[in-house]
């Protein structure tokens, strides 16, 4: 396998976390005689500062799992039973050439569908050669955007990028916004900043219906119905300009739309937010008055809040605020949300992808909407093969009624590619052996800041465990792609990213990465890269007033829209249902449905627990620590109830991760979920869920 890195056999080796989390930490492995014997945190990388996380603290445990697949495996028993048999890596990819030639055959190249998202997020184990793979064959295109899309395209829309601060900006901020994200558990390493920027005085809200372990540390939690942001940012905009709050100069010479945004404002006054978002006007008030006249003032957005029908609208709106107060004049003021562009723009991301073999004009299917894709009697041709790697939507994919009833099909070839033998892994033809981040290489961006790391590989594979990217050459070589970008090897292909003459990389090449680990990108320490405005909008402007918008078809100005209004038609969920479901990450412990199988991480998680405010479970007769049922027309799920303070009235929450095959009733979180999509971007509304509680009575 000379495509793929070697690993040495004793010493110190450096690398980097593989997880879809904004922090990408650097850590250092010590092998000895072969064998990973530790793995710690890079204390002199700015972000990771030596610690790692209650899930990766013990990567090691998962690496030498007694679970983890370590040989192809042939299905034996009926779908979905877990019979498996083992094969040799030859004879599985033979058979599985031959069957996706054969679909090719019959039913054309587009009867095949990949599924993968970011279950490994470097450039190249993620994109490496599975992008070219499936392009060469002509598959159906995956729109893999279920995770940051709908809320970037609503801070494209006002702001023209996605990028603003940097998360070492947060520490010079005296009012920090963490709205709608769970920082402490999902953001864990942004934290530091935060009450760095806490102990010079900053004041830190959260703002979530749920009160969550952030919102516990916070100094000031507001709670807001699910899906009202639109309607308190824009009550936050009504104060500030009725105050005359806002920045005139600033407004005037930075930003476009504004008279239009004002009369718009008309229509937001505190009251009728108040009745809109269930806080008190008063609330309303004093928050738009704070963070109008506190500077700097920060707002961080990550990724939970955008799961919505309007997502795209929610992160459009709240990113006017920061140029509303002028926010964008100092260090520690702005908007904090996806670093990944600064990395894309500076990398060479296209020589490892390659998209210009992608036909774009073949049709596509959004990862969202798996389940409607594999049983809708409409789709031509139907999707006869599908392949899995990087992702377990069985777990993670809304409608898991309708994903599983996917799966089960008898003339659905799937194959998977995992670590883990996942709930999606179980209901394969082939299951396949992948390696994980200590063995093989690859180049780690990060969407959550601005250092780019090296992941060398420490140990070698266990059992026959391939990397993604050598599992598609082999594949593509037996199904007669002889092209010779197919031989690119792994180092070649980090290399090929590295090749750029932009400025960010000044100075980073594979050798510096491969001695130090990690180096930032060459950005100035003091940023503000909206200082004097230069907004990379059409207009060269924060755009109140929306172009994206508007040729979208949307109202360019912020608008609110209740939350269930498209959930009826999109997903089939009737509105019958009178609480709002919230199904977030929440568990320190897992990521997203990574972690989830695995014992130590289960016993800390214990069981999956269904928050519930005291009024709406008396009203159900539930108590504390019942079992009950939660459903609505697209399944239901079992667990034991929590009363309290965590949620407020009309809104239960249940964490997500959980595998349906590991939770109590055989369900988990997505069985309950919309699987509509958002306003604009293509990311999903499952967080647009209403359900009912009931006890179950035996
Ligand atoms: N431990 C751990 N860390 C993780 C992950 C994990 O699974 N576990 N997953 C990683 C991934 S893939 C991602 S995308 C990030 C996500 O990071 P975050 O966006 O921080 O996390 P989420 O839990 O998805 O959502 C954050 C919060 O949004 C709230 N929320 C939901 N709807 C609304 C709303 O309408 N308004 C407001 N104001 N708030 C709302 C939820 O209650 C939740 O507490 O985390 C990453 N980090
Ligand atoms: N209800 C609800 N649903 C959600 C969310 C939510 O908050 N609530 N969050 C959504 C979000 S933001 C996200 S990002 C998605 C995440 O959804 P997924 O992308 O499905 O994430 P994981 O559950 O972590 O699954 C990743 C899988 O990839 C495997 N894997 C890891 N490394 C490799 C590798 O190198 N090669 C191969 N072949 N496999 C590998 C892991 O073992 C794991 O099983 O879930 C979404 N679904
Ligand atoms: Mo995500």
């Amino acid at each position: 396998m000379a495509e793929v890195a070697a690993a040495p056999t004793s010493g110190l080796v450096r690398g980097a976390c593989p997880h879809d989390c904004p922090d990408t930490c650097a850590w250092q492995v010590t092998v000895e005689d072969g064998v990973a014997v530790k793995l710690v945190g890079d204390p002199a990388h700015p972000i990771t500062r030596g610690g790692l996380c209650a899930k990766v603290n013990h990567y090691l445990d998962r690496v030498y799992s007694s679970d983890r697949l370590l040989y192809p495996l042939r299905r034996v028993g009926p779908k979905g039973e877990g019979r498996f048999e083992r094969v040799s890596w030859d004879d599985a990819l033979d058979d599985i050439a031959g069957r996706l030639q054969e679909i090719i055959a019959t039913d054309g190249a587009t009867a095949i569908l990949p599924y993968s998202y970011l279950g490994t997020q470097g450039l190249i184990q993620e994109r490496g050669m599975d992008r070219r793979f499936f392009a060469r064959l002509g598959a159906t295109r995956l729109v893999r955007a279920v995770c940051g899309d709908a809320g970037g395209s609503g801070v494209e829309a006002t702001l023209g990028t996605r990028t603003g601060m940097l998360p070492r900006d947060i520490a010079e901020s005296r009012f920090i916004i963490l709205w709608g994200t769970n920082t402490v558990v999902t953001n864990l390493h942004l934290w530091p900043l935060v009450r760095e920027a806490k102990e010079r005085g900053a004041t830190v809200v959260v703002i979530d219906p749920a009160r969550t372990r952030t919102a516990q540390a916070a100094d000031w939690h507001v709670q807001p119905r699910p899906g009202t942001d639109v309607a308190l940012a824009l009550g936050m905009m009504h104060v500030i300009v009725a105050e005359g709050l806002h920045d005139v100069d600033y407004v005037t010479r930075h930003t476009s739309g504004f008279d239009a945004l004002r009369e718009r404002l008309a229509s937001y006054p505190p009251e009728r937010v108040a009745s809109i978002t269930g806080l008190d006007a008063d609330e309303v008030i004093r928050l738009a008055r704070a963070y109008a006249t506190t500077r700097p003032s920060a707002i961080r957005l990550l990724v939970g809040m955008e799961h919505r029908a309007h997502g795209a609208m929610t992160y459009r709106t709240i990113a006017c605020l920061p140029a509303l107060v002028g926010a964008w004049r100092e260090r520690g003021g702005g908007l904090l949300y996806m670093t990944s562009r600064l990395h894309f723009e500076a990398l060479n991301a296209g020589a490892v992808e390659m998209p210009e073999l992608e036909d774009t004009t073949i049709r596509s299917v959004n990862m969202v909407q798996l389940g409607r894709a594999l049983t809708s009697p409409d789709l031509d041709p139907p999707i006869k093969a599908l392949v899995v790697y990087n992702s377990n939507p069985a777990a993670t994919a809304p409608n898991q009624r309708l994903v599983m009833k996917g799966l089960c099909r008898d003339d659905l070839f799937t194959v998977v590619h995992e670590q883990f033998m996942t709930d999606t892994a179980r209901h394969a033809d082939y299951v396949l052996p992948a390696t994980m981040q200590v063995e093989h290489l690859d180049l780690m961006w990060s969407w959550g800041h601005d250092y780019l790391a090296l992941n060398q590989p420490a140990i070698a594979p266990r059992g026959e465990a391939f990397p993604n990217t050598e599992l598609f050459r082999r594949l593509a070589r037996r199904m007669g792609h002889n092209e010779p970008d197919i031989e690119t090897s792994d180092e070649e292909l980090v290399r090929m990213a590295l090749d750029s003459a932009h400025p960010y990389l000044n100075g980073i090449t594979y050798e510096r990465l491969a001695e130090h680990g990690w180096a930032p990108l060459n950005l100035p320490t003091d940023r503000r890269p909206f200082a004097d405005g230069g907004f990379p909008t059409p207009s060269g402007r924060c755009e109140f007033w929306s172009s994206a918008f508007a040729d979208a078809g949307l109202d360019p100005l912020p608008h609110y829209q209740p939350p269930r209004e498209d959930l009826s038609d999109d997903s089939g969920l009737s509105t019958r249902y009178p609480l709002s479901l919230v199904s977030a990450k929440g568990s320190l412990h897992f990521l997203n449905s990574s972690y989830a199988n695995l014992p130590r991480h289960l016993r800390a998680e214990r069981e999956p627990r269904l928050d519930i405010h005291p009024e709406d479970a008396a009203a159900r007769q539930v108590v504390d620590g019942e079992e009950v049922c939660v459903f609505n027309d697209l399944g239901e799920v079992r667990l034991h109830a929590r009363v309290g303070d965590v949620t407020r009235p009309g809104v239960v929450v249940m964490p997500s991760g959980w595998w349906a095959s590991l939770s109590p009733g055989g369900t988990s979180a997505n069985a309950l979920t919309a699987d509509g999509l958002s306003d604009r971007g293509e990311g999903g509304d499952f967080h647009d869920t209403l359900v009912e509680v009931a006890t179950i009575t035996t």
